[in-house]
């Protein structure tokens, strides 16, 4: 007798954020797992490019924006079966928001409110699981290291309360309206796809220019910064793997280790055969080439933030024992494919010397 096999219906997903560093990961493990993915992008966003061609070929764009609650319930509307929403959207550099409280509020905050009520108005809260993306920056300085699920929030930064909200928000709907909606603490991640805005992409892309020629030195803010950095990839497993339990809950993402910004630059230098000796302190600081003399790295103020989360150390005791979950990526295996993807960057004209943002 001929066994005919039936072929499931693939899994339905939705990410808002999918053309960022993030989005685009998660996007990749949700396609290798025979997932139909479907993404949020502003219209006016060309980053959509940067999803690579194969990739938008397996995925269904829906312009939208996090502002506008008509338009999310239009698209939520309009996608049969879904299944898993994972909420990645929002204004993401921390000291832009001193200068944009209102819009990152917006964006962020209330952002997040718009898509669960989206939910609500359509009556997925039974079908339909939901990932908000929470972040270490909701703990304070001089918390007790590492943080835990545990551990007390104090934000310091209007991305951070916007983030309180985002998380408390997504825990009342889980407690008042039984929806399956859980939250990733995640630290720093990093990875080649990380905007220059960010310290570490800063750094690596700064190096590769230097490394190539094309550069002398760079400047930076607080150097003293303590982050625990790991690898974006390592962490869109863990968040798909938060929305695969059978009940919801709130997850730390981390690597367990700690290092300061200086330690990154020294070890971004390091991949390209130079010492970095620094010299001065404060303001006056340089890194130097220990070989040459030449100047590296200066330290600017305006790169300084308003309030400093100085030092955040994350433990994914509870993300490894529930989720099994487990990070692949060392420091040292980070911060070296990301200077080299940045110097085959440089070589192939996608970087070039440029003036940067007094944000960067
Ligand atoms: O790379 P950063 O801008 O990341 P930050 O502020 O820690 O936030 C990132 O990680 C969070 C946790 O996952 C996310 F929630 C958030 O959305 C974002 O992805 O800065 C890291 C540290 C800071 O202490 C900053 O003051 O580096 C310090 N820093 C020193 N010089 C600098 C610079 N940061 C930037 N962006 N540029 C500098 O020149």
């Amino acid at each position: 007798m001929a066994i005919v096999k039936l072929k499931s219906k693939p899994k339905v997903a939705f990410i808002t954020g999918i053309t960022g560093q993030d989005g685009s990961y998660l996007c990749e493990i949700l396609l290798e797992n025979g997932y139909e993915v479907h993404g949020l992008v502003r219209p006016s966003a060309q980053r959509q490019q940067s999803l690579s061609r194969p990739l938008r070929d397996g995925v269904t764009l829906h312009a939208g924006d996090m502002c506008d609650l008509g338009s999310l319930i239009q698209i939520l509307s309009s996608i049969q079966d879904i299944g898993e929403i994972y909420h990645l959207a929002g204004q993401s550099h921390v000291g832009l928001s001193f200068q944009m409280p209102l819009s990152t509020s917006d964006t962020n905050a209330l952002g997040t409110l718009r898509v669960l009520e989206a939910m609500r108005i359509l009556n997925l809260d039974k079908t339909t699981r939901f990932y908000n993306a929470g972040t270490s920056e909701l703990y304070g300085c001089d918390m007790p290291a590492p943080q835990t699920e545990e551990t007390p929030f104090y934000p310091v930064s209007p991305y951070a309360t916007a983030k309180q909200f985002q998380y408390w928000t997504t825990v009342n709907f889980r407690d008042a309206y039984g929806f399956h909606a859980s939250n990733g603490i995640l630290f720093n991640h990093e990875s080649p796809r990380r905007g220059t805005t960010f310290v570490t992409r800063k750094i690596t892309s700064q190096v590769a220019l230097i490394a190539c020629g094309l550069s002398e030195s760079f400047e930076l803010g607080n150097l003293n910064a303590v982050r625990d950095w790991g690898h974006a990839k390592d962490y869109m497993r863990g968040v798909h793997l938060i929305l695969q339990q059978p009940e919801p809950g709130d997850y730390i993402l981390a690597s367990g280790t700690a290092y300061s910004v200086r330690q990154f630059v020294e070890a971004a230098f390091q991949i390209i055969g130079v010492n970095i000796e620094w010299s001065g302190t404060g303001l006056d600081e340089v890194g130097i080439d220990s070989v040459t003399s030449k100047v590296r790295v200066r330290v600017n103020r305006k790169y300084y933030r308003t309030l400093e989360n100085e030092t955040l150390l994350g433990s994914a005791a509870k993300a490894k024992r529930v989720l099994g979950w487990q990070p692949k990526y060392t420091f040292r295996a980070l911060v070296e494919e990301m200077v080299l993807s940045d110097i085959r960057a440089v070589r192939s004209g996608r970087i070039f010397a440029h003036t940067p943002l007094d944000l960067d």
